[in-house]
């Protein structure tokens, strides 16, 4: 696994390195900003991804704040991907900077911590952004590893490493323990991996259903996902076609609503953003109409909804009857976690937040927005 180092702070300090050594914050500073990247010299203070920007200002006054750059690091992502892809044999790119490869059979030719640790250098060479890696047995283990080994880490977990790395760490640490489970299990006194992992399966299951025979395996080094090549989709759509031609208005735009939550949810699981939005009609005599815009990246609900909304009211010819109607996001990217945009205030974040774990525990169709339900007239 390999992860870059601090990924949006190390960009910015590539076209100005007068912020080396100093405490940067990327995000929004207002009130309603949050932190996304932050450098080590901030951590310092206590700030962390996803802060509220004004926590992150009482802890480090004298942070320098930067608002981001979207479209240059997903340049300097791409630049990183095509060195990876060059060298490894296999990858799956699973988010904006970090990516799983797998290198068996490596370790005949080269032994795989040195093959790794050439990598490494070749991608801060090459790309001038700092890197870590963890090499380990399987994709679980080896993305803790980097994370206990940033910044600038290089840990290798042999097999028999595995359960005397893992066991004294926080639960916090396995990638699939988020707040809400860690809360949880802290409350029914697990805090330490090996805790958890000696903790009867059968009571996790009952804790967190499926997930929690997941979660026990993950906290005993074991996990057997494999490492998935990118299968990249270019665009995400969704239409839809009536059983009787429609003109209801508002019936249509509650419709877009639903497909803008539908598709907006599946971007951020696969920690995408997107930064075209189309809306098609096609009216009962079978003309077909599209219209497009750009917006900023974003994989948020309430931006894709009301620029889905004015499409509509754009190609819209009143009284014509609607045979099909239709929304597709394009210009994908790999977009860093769920948070992806400097507007996006706490709360609407927050809310994201739940209502993805609503969907990802109960099924997408858990919860949606009551203006998503108008019946077509
Ligand atoms: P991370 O790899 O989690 O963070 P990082 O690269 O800034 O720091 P680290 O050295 O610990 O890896 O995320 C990669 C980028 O994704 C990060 O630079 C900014 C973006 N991001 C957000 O926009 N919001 C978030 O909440 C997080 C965690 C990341
Ligand atoms: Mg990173």
């Amino acid at each position: 696994h390999m992860d870059l180092d601090t990924f949006f702070v190390s960009c910015e300090r590539l076209i100005n390195p007068a912020l080396w050594g100093k405490p940067v914050i990327i995000g929004g500073k207002s009130d309603r900003g949050v932190v996304a990247s932050c450098s080590y010299e901030a951590r310092y203070f206590g700030v962390h991804a996803a802060m509220p920007a004004r926590y992150a200002r009482q802890r480090c006054p004298d942070a320098i704040w930067i608002r981001g750059d979207m479209e240059m690091y997903s340049q300097k992502s791409t630049e990183v991907t095509e060195i990876i892809q060059e060298k490894a044999p296999l990858f799956e790119k699973a988010s904006i900077d970090e990516f799983y490869l797998d290198i068996s059979g490596m370790d005949r030719f080269f032994g795989s911590y040195q093959w790794t640790s050439e990598l490494q250098n070749s991608i801060i060479q090459e790309s001038g952004l700092p890197i870590s890696f963890g090499l380990s047995a399987n994709k679980t283990v080896a993305k803790i590893a980097t994370s206990e080994g940033k910044p600038n880490g290089k840990l290798y977990i042999p097999q028999q490493k595995v359960k005397p790395f893992l066991n004294p760490l926080s639960i916090s640490k396995i990638p699939m323990i988020g707040h809400a489970s860690q809360k949880l299990l802290f409350r029914v006194g697990i805090k330490q991996i090996q805790t958890l992992a000696e903790t009867p399966v059968e009571i996790l299951e009952q804790l967190f259903g499926k997930n929690g025979r997941v979660m026990h395996r993950k906290a005993n080094g074991i996990d057997p996902s494999e490492v998935l090549p990118e299968q990249e989709a270019k665009s995400l759509s969704t239409e839809h076609t009536f059983g009787k031609d429609s003109m209801d208005i508002n019936g249509m735009k509650s419709l877009l609503t639903a497909f803008a939550e539908k598709l907006c949810y599946q971007l951020r699981k696969q920690n995408k953003v997107c930064s075209v939005v189309t809306v098609k009609i096609r009216y009962n005599n079978f003309d077909t109409h599209n219209r497009q815009c750009k917006i900023p990246y974003s994989a948020s609900d309430d931006l894709i909804i009301e620029r889905a909304k004015e499409l509509f009211d754009k190609i819209y010819e009143k009284r014509l009857r609607i045979r099909l109607i239709g929304l597709r996001l394009s210009g994908l990217v790999g977009g860093g976690h769920q948070i992806n945009l400097f507007d996006d205030t706490n709360q609407k974040i927050a809310l994201l937040q739940a209502t993805d774990q609503i969907r990802n525990r109960y099924g997408k169709y858990a919860i949606q927005r009551a203006s998503a339900f108008k019946p077509l007239k």
